[in-house]
């Protein structure tokens, strides 16, 4: 029943004070313990440091407070215009990261005791002593390119500019195969370029905003939450194509309740009115595009009343929506998404998205996507680095040929093996395990395979159970990291620095790559003592200096181009044909469809349901869910259950169950949340739960993590992204389980 909702007041989306303020996390007072012995609150000395949060990948910068050297509170920078000044929920807890008891606190390094295998704590000499051993000798045997790197997170950057001294540039991210990588390259195939992140929408003065699984509200990227709350507040159109009824479907004036995995129809359809209509943007298309007639030919049969049967949107449901994205345009964003791994055709469904966009106008234009600007910030002067002899993608050779980066399931494949071409891994900030479906098993055999397997980390995530040596790195809260520098609306720089001494013995990213340098004999590409003096260095390249950044946090610099594409003034895009590619002559030429087409997505079987996941408010993945003020908000991942189906399986609200997969995995136990904003084809869970690892006692073994029960992966044949939405669940009743607990 695709049809309009407009029941629901509109401003009241996002509270701004409950889901982004501070009110909602307690102090961490609490957890400071002895808090008797303090003088009364307001009555000491207050200080105030600058930082970027890293709760998630957003970086917000605020400011920590302390009074007479304690934790007081952390608040978003009033300077800071990517962030509006605030910090959400997580960012507000971010303190709680630091505070965190089950934090890693020495360097361990993997040992054998009576046959069996176990951490020892050692002195950062003997950690960093056998690692640069085992580096040299994987460069000498196999030379530097098979030294990998797999990360996530600013930090590091400071690991890639030590790998790159000692010869490699080998790198995956999931951030990357797991998450945005066919957005980009669906975008880039199209208009040449990436749709950024953050994402270089301009909702804030769009008049039609379209979501397409984007769950922004629960997807808590802080400036993109406001720029959408305010769009609403300007009485924005908003469409919402989401199987479950998200928080921004309940925002909507269209919800479309899509049946899973039939995306590409719909933005097929929606095309097809607009060409069959003649509502699309002609001299736009005309100037900027190339293929058009290609594209009207293969629009004409995905028509509103065919897609219907496939999506169950009706057509006049479709024709709606699509008039009135046109009649908006090109002050429309048809918004890229952002994890974009859904069934294997992804690359494809973003190139739909970007193309939609075309159509309408809106790529470059007010209201619609912006032209990001960073500050031309120069680089530290240090000597070029040694010239790499192979590439990530040697490892995989004629895999994925449009991927433009590492791929890691590519790269974790080409680590098993005694003939693998990977011998050495340095992980940084990333947990494999709970972060590619279906992993654990390779990363047994590739952690048997390797010679060398480092892991960079705060806490004893399941990552850190397969190194050989686990390096403990301090907080954001007690670092500089390099300066925040990110294309976007206002170019600004934004500094993190240590508001605390690192606690226990751990230490920032970047000492440990300096000391790792200085004993692989790169020593002249870590001139520095401290790393304050490389950015000093840099800020004054730019007429500020780390004195004044350490005072404001925050500098915006003007724009020196256009926010958007110029009328009348000739535009060269990113492609080939240096024009917008409805019809993509590099997919035809590598074998691929040169224009998106749909197929159906794999039917439910019998008993079974979708398993559907997304982002809850309160966490970032599993990375915050041991922290313990943000534990103390959302300790666990509920699974959305339909009434139809809670009452078939007589299941109750409160009710723990757990789920099992096509293959006999067997989750760990979730409660139920019976509900009718899922439909009865699907479950949904947050992602980040279901923890293994004792260490973080707090979240080990409370909720279910989706990962594991993911057993139908779809690799997307463009770019190596892992589709994780064809995925299927049945419940495993706690009292028919028998044996659980
Ligand atoms: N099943 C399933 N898989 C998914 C997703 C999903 O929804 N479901 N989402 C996908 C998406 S969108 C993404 S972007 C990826 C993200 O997945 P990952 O790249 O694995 O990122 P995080 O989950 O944030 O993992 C961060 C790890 O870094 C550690 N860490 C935190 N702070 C620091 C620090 O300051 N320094 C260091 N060295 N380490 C730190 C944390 O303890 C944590 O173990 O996962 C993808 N995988
Ligand atoms: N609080 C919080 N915010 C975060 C993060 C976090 O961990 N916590 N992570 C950040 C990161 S790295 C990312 S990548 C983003 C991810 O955020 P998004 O890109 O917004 O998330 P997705 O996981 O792609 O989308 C989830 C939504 O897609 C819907 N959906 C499921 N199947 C389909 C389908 O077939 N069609 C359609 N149209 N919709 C479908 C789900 O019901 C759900 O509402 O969030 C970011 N923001
Ligand atoms: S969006 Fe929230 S968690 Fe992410 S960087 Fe900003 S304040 Fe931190
Ligand atoms: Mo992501």
């Amino acid at each position: 029943s695709g049809g309009a909702h407009s029941t629901v007041k509109r401003r009241e989306f996002i509270k701004v004070s409950s889901l982004l303020g501070a009110g909602a996390v307690t102090s961490p007072a609490f957890l400071l313990g002895g808090c008797a012995a303090k003088p009364l609150p307001g009555t000491g000395t207050i200080t105030s440091t600058p930082t970027i949060c890293d709760m998630c990948f957003w970086k917000c910068a605020g400011h920590i407070y302390k009074e007479d050297g304690e934790l007081w509170k952390i608040t978003g920078n009033d300077d800071d215009l990517h962030s509006g000044g605030r910090l959400c929920t997580r960012g507000t807890g971010g303190p709680g990261a630091y505070l965190d008891r089950d934090r890693l606190k020495k360097p361990l390094m993997r040992v054998e005791v009576d046959g069996r295998q176990t951490f020892r704590e050692v002195s950062w000499d003997e950690a960093l002593d056998f690692i640069a051993g085992k580096m040299r000798s994987i460069a000498e045997t196999h030379g530097p390119e098979k030294m990998l790197m797999l990360n996530h997170g600013a930090g590091s950057a400071h690991f890639r500019h030590l790998l790159r001294a000692y010869g490699s540039d080998s790198r995956a991210e999931p951030a990357f195969a797991q998450c945005r990588g066919p957005r980009d390259v669906g975008f880039r195939l199209t208009v040449g370029e990436s749709a950024s992140s953050p994402e270089r929408t301009d909702m804030a003065n769009a008049r039609c905003i379209v979501l397409l699984g984007s769950h922004i509200g629960e997807n808590l990227h802080n400036g993109q939450v406001q720029t959408l709350a305010e769009a609403l507040n300007k009485d924005v159109t908003l469409i919402t194509v989401d199987p479950r009824f998200s928080v921004p479907a309940g925002k909507s004036k269209y919800w479309l309740p899509i049946k899973p995995g039939t995306d590409i129809a719909l933005l097929l359809a929606w095309m097809n009115v607009l060409i069959d209509e003649g509502l699309y943007d002609k001299d736009y298309v005309e100037r900027y595009t190339m293929g058009f007639e290609q594209l009207k030919a293969h629009v004409r049969d995905y028509t509103p009343e065919w897609v219907y049967l496939e999506t169950g949107i009706k057509p006049d449901v479709i024709r709606a929506t699509a008039r009135e994205m046109a009649m908006a345009s090109p002050a429309t964003v048809v918004h890229p998404g952002r994890h974009a791994v859904w069934y294997g055709d992804d690359t494809q469904r973003s190139r739909a998205i970007a193309m939609l966009n075309v159509l309408l106008g809106s790529w470059n234009r007010k209201g619609g996507f912006y032209i990001p600007e960073k500050v031309s910030l120069p680089n530290y002067p240090l000597p070029d680095y040694p010239r790499p002899k192979y590439k990530t993608a040697d490892a995989y050779p004629g895999k994925w040929p449009f991927a433009g980066q590492g791929v890691t399931n590519g790269v974790i494949d080409a680590s098993v093996g005694d003939d693998a071409f990977f011998k050495g891994w340095l992980v940084y900030g990333t947990n494999l395990p709970q972060t590619i479906p279906g992993v654990e098993e390779k990363l047994k055999a590739a952690a048997n395979s390797l010679e060398l397997v480092v892991v960079v980390e705060t806490m004893p995530s399941e990552m850190t159970g397969y190194a050989d040596v686990i390096l403990p790195e301090c907080t954001y809260l007690e670092r500089y990291d390099d300066l925040r520098n990110s294309g976007e609306r206002h170019p600004s720089l934004a500094l993190r620095m240590p508001a605390f001494e690192p606690m226990y013995e751990s230490k920032p990213g970047w000492w440990m790559a300096k000391q790792l340098g200085h004993r692989l004999g790169l020593d002249k590409y870590f001139p520095w003592e401290d790393y304050s003096e490389k950015l000093d260095w840099q800020l004054r390249q730019v007429g500020s200096s780390l004195e004044e950044m350490q005072k404001i946090g925050v500098k915006n610099f003007p724009r020196k181009t256009p926010l958007h594409l110029e009328e009348n003034r000739p535009v060269s895009f990113r492609t080939p044909s240096r024009k917008i590619e409805l019809y993509s002559q590099q997919l035809a030429d590598a074998g691929f469809d040169p224009m998106p087409v749909y197929t159906p997505p794999d039917p439910v079987p019998k008993g079974f349901y979708r398993l559907n996941y997304g982002r809850m408010p309160a966490h970032t993945f599993g990375k915050t869910t041991n922290n313990p003020l943000l534990f103390q908000l959302s300790p666990e991942n509920q699974l959305w259950v339909n009434p139809l189906v809670a009452s078939e399986w007589d299941l109750r609200s409160g009710d723990y169950v757990r789920l099992g997969s096509p293959n006999g995995v067997v989750s760990n136990k979730i409660r139920v949340r019976v509900t009718e904003r899922i439909g009865p084809d699907s479950v949904f869970m947050a992602h980040g739960f279901g923890h293994k690892s004792k260490r973080l006692r707090l979240t080990a073994g409370v909720g279910a993590d989706d990962s594991t029960l993911m057993s139908n992966i779809k690799i997307d044949p463009i770019m190596g992204g892992t589709g994780m939405r064809a995925n299927f669940v049945t419940f495993v009743k706690e009292r028919a389980a028998g044996a659980a607990s």
